[in-house]
Parts: structure tokens; sequence; C-alpha cells
């Protein structure tokens, strides 16, 4: 890598994540949670609760397939034997009591069956245990700032390639560079962020979730977490990574004409290297926070 090239395509943003980046102890994490050419289904689960979600969904998958099996078969059959031309004479009866309590009943325990599973699911998700890290995301016009709310850091996290780090949103050579420079290759343009949240591996991570303007949306799909972020409003979602590596996500509310520009890195590394960074974020050695110039507050039409 030729440094002095790579440096002056940067930005002091970036040159904080490199900073952060080597306090990792330059460890190469895996890229994880991100989108694949020709894939289907879910990225793979990263935390108990994404397995849940994905485990849930497949089941009711099946159960929905049959179903749509079970009426399709059912109408084709109908089709068939009681056309007027086979069935010249239709009965005439307009009640059967056995049928109607079958058809009344059965879906009543397949929903049943299925609420059995979801809605514990659904609770666990919903209820916020007390995190062993706390992570306050506020979503703005557009990227998103981050707060650890009991250590004292803070910082903004920009798409490596946005107008904020001297980017156009294209995917430039420049932008290319400080992809390399931040440990990442073209195929993250979209989704790697100059300044990572990161969290240990194994621990209860709460994020707080907020916005300053319009509603975004903080979403990581491999761990099974989105959370919409309103202004005015405090939400809080949680996850448990169980592996170390880099996960990305989007913004997934629509808000204004930079929203598919304010993507989301997370990185989760050993407890010892997340200590070691936050001893370094705390003591000022990656100019983390970047908060000088917070974004004016307009409505998403005004540009
Ligand atoms: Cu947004």
């Amino acid at each position: 890598m030729r440094l002095s090239t790579v440096m002056t395509g940067m930005s002091a943003a970036l040159t904080a994540t490199l900073a952060a980046g080597m306090a990792l102890g330059q460890q190469a994490l895996e890229i994880i949670g991100q989108p694949v050419d020709g894939a289907m289904g879910f990225q793979p689960a990263a935390t108990p609760g994404a397995r849940d979600l994905q485990w849930l969904d497949h089941m009711i998958l099946y159960i929905i397939t049959a179903i749509v099996i079970f009426v399709t078969a059912l109408l084709i059959y109908v089709v068939i034997r009681y056309n007027a031309k086979s069935n010249p004479t239709p009965a005439r009866f307009t009640h059967n009591s056995p049928l109607e309590v079958a058809w009344t009943v059965i879906p009543i325990v397949i929903l049943v069956f299925i609420g059995a599973f979801s809605l514990p699911v659904l609770f666990r998700d919903q209820e916020i245990p007390v995190g062993d890290v706390t992570i306050k995301a506020t979503g703005h016009q557009w990227y998103w700032a981050y707060e650890y709310v009991d250590e004292g850091v803070a910082f903004d996290s920009y798409m490596i390639g946005s107008p904020s780090l001297g980017g156009n949103n294209m995917l430039t050579p420049e932008v290319e560079a400080d992809l390399v420079a931040a440990g990442y290759t073209k195929e993250q343009f979209l989704l790697a962020t100059d300044t990572a949240v990161v969290v240990p591996v194994g621990k209860t991570i709460v994020v707080q979730v907020t916005a300053s303007n319009v509603i975004h949306s903080w979403k990581i799909p491999a761990f099974g977490v989105m959370q919409d972020a309103v202004p005015g409003r405090l939400a809080a979602l949680h996850f448990t990574a169980e592996k170390e590596g880099i996960y990305f996500g989007q913004c997934s509310e629509l808000c204004g004409q930079m929203h598919a520009y304010m993507p989301i890195t997370v990185k989760v590394v050993s407890e010892a290297a997340y200590a070691q960074w936050l001893e370094g974020a705390k003591n000022g050695e990656y100019q983390l926070s970047m908060t000088d110039t917070p974004a004016p507050v307009q409505v998403a039409s005004s540009d």
C-alpha cells in the first residue's frame, strides 16, 4: 500500500478510522454480514435472535406452502368436478355443520400453533435487557451518529464515498482507495463507513435508536434487528453477536435524497480488542468525535 497516495485521498474522518483499525491490532476481521451476488434467503444469522427469526420464517413458510397447495388443489378439483358440464344438476343445500366447524377450528389451531412459536420470539425481541454495552444511534440526514452512553465516546459514521468525506456517492478510484485503506474492497461500497461501531463478541448490546430530523431505521440483517428511528422518541433494540466479524446494514426507512447512502458498519471483536479500542477512544487517540457541525434540520423535500 502506498500510504502517501492513500493519505492524501483521505479525510480526517477516514484517518480516524484507520487509527481505530490499528487499535484493533490490525486483526483481519472476516466480512460476514453483507449481501452476496446471486444469494437467496437470509444473511448468515450471527445472533440468537436472528437464528430464531430465520427458523420461524422457515417454519411458517412450510405451513403456508402446504395451505397454498391444499387450496389450489381444492380449487382445481372443484373446477373440474363441479363445472356446469360435468355436474348439470347442482346440489341445493346451503349448510354443512361439520364442514363449517372444521374450517373454523382448523385455521384456529394453525394460528395458535404459529403464535405459540412467534410470540416468544417477539417478546424476547421487545423486552430490552440491561446491556453490557449501551450505544445510542441517532439517524441524521444522511448519516448515523453514535454515543457509547456509559463511556463518553461519541462519533459520526459516514459512508465511505459520501459528500461529507469529499466524495459524490459514486465509486471513483479515490473512493476505492479509501475503501482499501479502511480494510475493505470496492465490493463494500455503499456499505462501509469511515467509523465502524465496535462491540465485544458474546455480550449483550443495547442500541437506543432515535433521529434528529426525519424517520430513519437502524437495521443489521445478520443480527435480526431493525428499529425505526423516530425524532423525539427513544426506542431500543438488543443483540448478542456470537461471531467476530464485520457486519453491514443500511438505513431502512426512506428518509430523503441520500437515504441509500447512510449505511451501518458494526465490527464484532474480542473482549480484549474492544477494551483496547474503547481505551483509545476515551483517550482521544482516534479523533472519533466529529460532531462539530451538526447537520441542519431540514425536511426531506427541501433538496
Ligand atoms: Cu435514513
